[in-house]
């Protein structure tokens, strides 16, 4: 079987053929403009070209809360989606493959928790990218909730006193987190401005750029720490361009380490790297083969 595994994220567009769980080709391209389903899906499969032939499936994770319907944003910042939006839908018709769609980090989740060397019953994936997203798994089982909204933990409000989240509320997590959080106080200190990659480069020699990482690096152990208070987790997985740029993860370790133990949690790389939403998005069908 191969799928044609599709991760929408804020910024960019991730495409690949799945074969066996492995990726054989991909590919990525800055996220469109999101405006009709139709069109947002030719452009998906333009790039796609003669995958399409091959594909026996379409797998989708995407950013934004998922139901029936199709997508919505929790925060329009991330990607504005008019909603709802049937990607889904669209694909099906343009393509006359079936089709599956999962939000990103929850695919992202089902996918880690069946690669975890030691099997544990309850895991969290938290991704730091564009927004900070997550999934969640309860003895064993992922759990989106009946509206699919279980696991939006970048919408854990953790400072009333924080910046404003494009969610409605205030300091959300991925307002304070976020590689767009990062950014936009990057922004009002550096001139020229720099880019994260950059600001994480400088962060072993400038103090001020360090304070910007740690900053977010803490507001994602807090995280992990209300967590493992909720669901007593065993586990997190953290995955993301930022949770999986140097030095990150052991900042969040770190942050945790200073909290007290019982709220302490392991928190560990993402086996599938910077595709585990891509991989998570070709291992939605695995459970009905
Ligand atoms: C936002 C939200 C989540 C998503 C998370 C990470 C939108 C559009 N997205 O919290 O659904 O999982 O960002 O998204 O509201 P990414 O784009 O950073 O991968
Ligand atoms: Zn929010």
């Amino acid at each position: 079987m191969s799928t044609l595994a599709i991760d929408i994220g804020g910024t960019k567009i991730a495409i690949g053929l799945v074969k066996n769980d492995a990726i054989v080709e991909r590919r990525q391209f800055p996220t469109p403009v999101v405006s009709q389903a139709n069109e947002f899906a030719h452009s998906i499969l333009e790039q796609a070209g003669t995958w399409l032939n091959e594909a026996h499936r379409i797998g989708i994770s995407t950013t934004g809360l998922v139901s029936e319907q199709g997508i919505s944003a929790i925060n329009p910042d991330t990607l504005a989606f008019p909603a709802p939006f049937p990607l889904k839908q669209a694909l099906e018709s343009l393509t006359g493959l079936p089709v599956a769609m999962l939000n990103d980090a929850q695919a992202a989740a089902w996918y880690e928790y069946t690669k975890l060397t030691n099997p544990v019953s309850n895991m969290a994936f938290i991704t730091v990218s564009t927004g900070v997203g997550g999934g969640i798994i309860i003895d064993g089982k992922l759990h989106s909730g009946h509206s699919g909204l279980a696991g939006h933990v970048g919408h854990f409000s953790i400072d009333p006193n924080g910046p404003a989240c494009g969610c409605g509320q205030v300091g959300c997590v991925e307002a304070i987190a976020s590689g767009t959080a990062i950014k936009r106080s990057s922004d009002q200190i550096f001139e020229p401005a720099i880019d994260n990659v950059e600001l994480f480069a400088l962060a072993k020699t400038d103090l001020i750029a360090e304070e910007l990482i740690s900053r977010s690096a803490n507001a994602i152990a807090t995280l992990c720490c209300n967590l493992k208070a909720t669901l007593d987790l065993d586990i997190v997985v953290l995955g993301g361009g930022v949770g999986l740029a140097d030095t990150y993860l052991q900042r969040v370790q770190q942050h945790i380490h200073a909290r007290p133990q019982a709220f302490q949690v392991p928190v560990v790389a993402a086996q599938g790297d910077y595709d585990a939403c891509l991989l998570g998005a070709a291992y939605q069908f695995n459970e009905e083969e």
